[in-house]
């Protein structure tokens, strides 16, 4: 076990599928808050319903307030006003965030409001059986979309942008360094700070899409998540398709 792990877990074992990417993003949650050495005093993370809601509570040795689907930025922006001086990291996953909870999300970073807010983007809900998220691909295939999804998804980076959030970064979580390096920095920024992890979900995606092992599913995410350099030898259309990772910030 590594140091981050010991200070920071409070379980041995999470409950996640074999294959799901949200441990992962657990493991780069905790090595950020180990390297950044928070202190518990004024640290607070927030999620609201679904399985990468689970990520902190119960997992994370911290304070955790696990409230209602798509309201976690709510309670955010409650608990931040009530003790500015905090830590206040929200960790969600993508139909949480920007579906039930997307006009939360959009004004939080409209009105610039002082949080982290991390989401594990798995491109569907997965704790309540793979229905369509608005994060689902156009095309993929869902329990609500048996013939596929015929809607645009979110570029959420894009969207937070746009709403006026000052840092924005995305990696899939196979690349966990970058992943930690983020969540660092958007902890370290004094202004509403968001971080989109792309999480493969085996089990609700996967099966549905003709990723039927797990090696399928993690070459499909990483073929997904291109370079800006390898998006700019791209047509519109390809990359639209993609995600381009990396980090999006004011100078
Ligand atoms: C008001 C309300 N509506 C719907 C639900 C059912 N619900 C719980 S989690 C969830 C979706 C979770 O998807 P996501 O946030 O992407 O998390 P994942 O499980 O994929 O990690 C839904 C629709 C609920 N709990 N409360
Ligand atoms: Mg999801």
């Amino acid at each position: 076990m590594t140091r981050a792990m010991e200070n920071w877990l409070r379980v041995e074992n999470t409950a996640f599928c074999p294959g799901c990417g949200h441990g992962i993003l657990l493991g780069a949650m905790v090595r950020a808050a180990e390297e950044l050495d928070l202190d518990r005093r004024h640290l607070l993370f927030v999620s609201g319903i679904g399985c990468a809601a689970w990520i902190p509570s119960p997992n994370i040795e911290a304070d955790t307030l696990h409230t209602l689907h798509g309201r976690a930025v709510a309670y955010a922006t409650g608990a931040k006003l009530t003790r500015p001086e905090a830590t206040v990291i929200v960790v969600s996953g993508d139909g949480d965030i920007s579906s039930i909870g997307g006009n939360h999300l959009v004004h939080a970073a409209r009105r610039n409001i002082d949080l982290t807010v991390v989401c594990a983007n798995n491109q569907i809900y997965g704790m309540t059986g793979g229905q369509t998220a608005s994060t689902t691909p156009l095309g993929a295939k869902t329990a609500t979309d048996a013939e596929g999804s015929s809607y645009r998804p979110f570029d959420l980076c894009s969207l937070v942008r746009a709403a006026g959030a000052p840092y924005a970064a995305r990696w899939p979580v196979t690349r966990p360094r970058m992943l930690v390096d983020s969540i660092k920095k958007a902890i370290q920024t004094p202004a509403f700070a968001f971080v989109e992890a792309i999480s493969p979900c085996p089990t609700q995606f996967g099966r549905r899409n003709r990723f039927d092992d797990l090696t399928a599913m993690y070459d499909y995410i990483n073929e997904l998540c291109i370079t800006r350099e390898e998006a700019a030898k791209m047509s519109p259309d390809e990359v639209a398709r993609r995600f381009t990772i990396g980090e999006y910030a004011d100078d």
